[in-house]
């Protein structure tokens, strides 16, 4: 197949999942054409079988907010009708579906055929999409759609609750490759990486984001400071957004900043993930929760919230731990009592690490994804 995919190029996880499946999808012999503003940030590299187009957006002074999702529509066209893309795959609704509806109209004022799949992401969703001045296009964007997937069964739901989509919605939950996210196996390399971040004996944390109000990154710092009252610790914050200097305000008012580790934006965070002993992810809302996903793939147990799709991921007590959203005293309990058993904690990151291989692995939901693609091209 010749499959067009649309995505924010920034950090966050929809264009994290996007461009994993587009890399994917051509180690499958599939060719796949990213369509989009900047260069994914995971798309480092020639791959074979990838290939990208930039949108250009002329910003003409009369512009006073650019339009960048007709630009996107016309460059979408393009490079579906000069490649002879079979379809278009557009991840976060806002406004990619809205984009892709435009130049499948364009297309078919002259007799061909591009059908497109929307995947809702979250705040797509949940947040953005619900905004007064979004919601009827994104509604129709939606309904529009020759397909629709949706990360998790949480947020089918909402979206058929809060936008009233009628069209059917396929689960296709978020996915990890397990050869890339996975533990280091040999005790003594890990302990060897482990030292450039922590003295022997010491715990180490791990937090990754993009630092937005949602993922609720001064709990993180509030949960290590308790932690940190009864285990010696360190923690590692991946990830750079709006709440950073929140985060760090708060790590110099509690003096414990020379313990937190600010890496901002990294590029190969599954070369950092498994010389954690837990993950942290106290978020307010996370419609699955990708980064706990790759921390469970690296045997790295995540202590999150029960929120959103986050229960379809983590089975509280097993594979990581759930608390309500703020409890930062309940978490930071949690944290030390797995921390002091040992063994515990071993079962969980078997666990965790046993859940993202038989249930999350990429090798399960790339085909789910061709699949779907086949049923859409059978039936448009
Ligand atoms: O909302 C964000 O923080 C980023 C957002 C995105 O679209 O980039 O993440 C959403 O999509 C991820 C990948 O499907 C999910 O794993 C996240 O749970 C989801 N975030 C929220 O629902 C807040």
């Amino acid at each position: 197949m010749r499959i067009g995919i649309t995505c924010y190029p920034t950090y966050g996880g929809s264009g994290v999942v996007a461009t994993e499946l587009g890399i994917e999808l051509a180690a499958a012999g599939h060719e796949v054409h990213f369509i989009s503003y900047s260069q994914p940030f995971r798309l480092n590299g020639r791959n074979d079988g990838i290939f990208y187009h930039e949108v250009p957006v002329s910003n003409y002074p009369l512009f006073e907010f650019p339009p960048y999702d007709l630009a996107l529509a016309s460059r979408m066209a393009e490079v579906a009708e000069y490649n002879e893309l079979d379809l278009l795959h557009v991840h976060y609704a806002i406004p990619h579906s809205v984009s892709a509806l435009l130049a499948r109209q364009m297309l078919a004022s002259r007799g061909r055929r591009l059908p497109f799949v929307t995947t809702l992401h979250g705040t797509d969703i949940t947040l953005v999409g619900l905004d007064r001045s979004y919601l009827p296009i994104t509604t129709y964007a939606i309904q529009e759609s020759d397909g629709v997937t949706s990360i998790s069964q949480y947020l089918k739901e909402k979206t058929i609750a809060d936008f009233g989509v009628t069209r059917p919605i396929q689960v296709i939950p978020n996915f990890v490759n397990c050869d890339i996210y996975m533990p280091i196996k040999d005790e003594a390399v890990r302990a060897e990486a482990r030292r450039r971040l922590a003295k022997p004996g010491e715990a180490i944390l791990i937090h990754l984001s993009n630092f937005r109000p949602v993922k609720r990154v001064v709990d993180v710092v509030k949960v290590f400071a308790r932690v940190l009252r009864e285990i010696p610790a360190q923690l590692v914050l991946v990830g750079d957004g709006p709440d950073r200097s929140a985060a760090e305000w708060l790590a110099h008012d509690l003096r414990i900043h020379d313990r937190i580790h600010f890496l901002g934006k990294q590029d190969r965070v599954n070369e950092l993930i498994p010389l954690a002993d837990l993950m942290l992810m106290p978020s307010e809302l996370e419609s699955f929760g990708l980064a706990a996903l790759e921390a469970m793939a690296c045997k790295v147990p995540p202590i999150a919230t029960r929120v959103g799709g986050v229960p379809e991921l983590i089975d509280d007590g097993v594979s990581g731990l759930l608390y309500p959203v703020g409890d930062v005293d309940a978490m930071a309990s949690g944290i030390v009592s797995l921390l002091k058993d040992r063994d515990r904690l071993e079962v969980m990151r078997d666990a965790a690490r046993k859940t993202a291989r038989t249930r999350f692995c990429s090798t399960l939901m790339v085909p789910q994804y061709v699949s779907y693609y086949e049923s859409v091209l059978n039936r448009t």
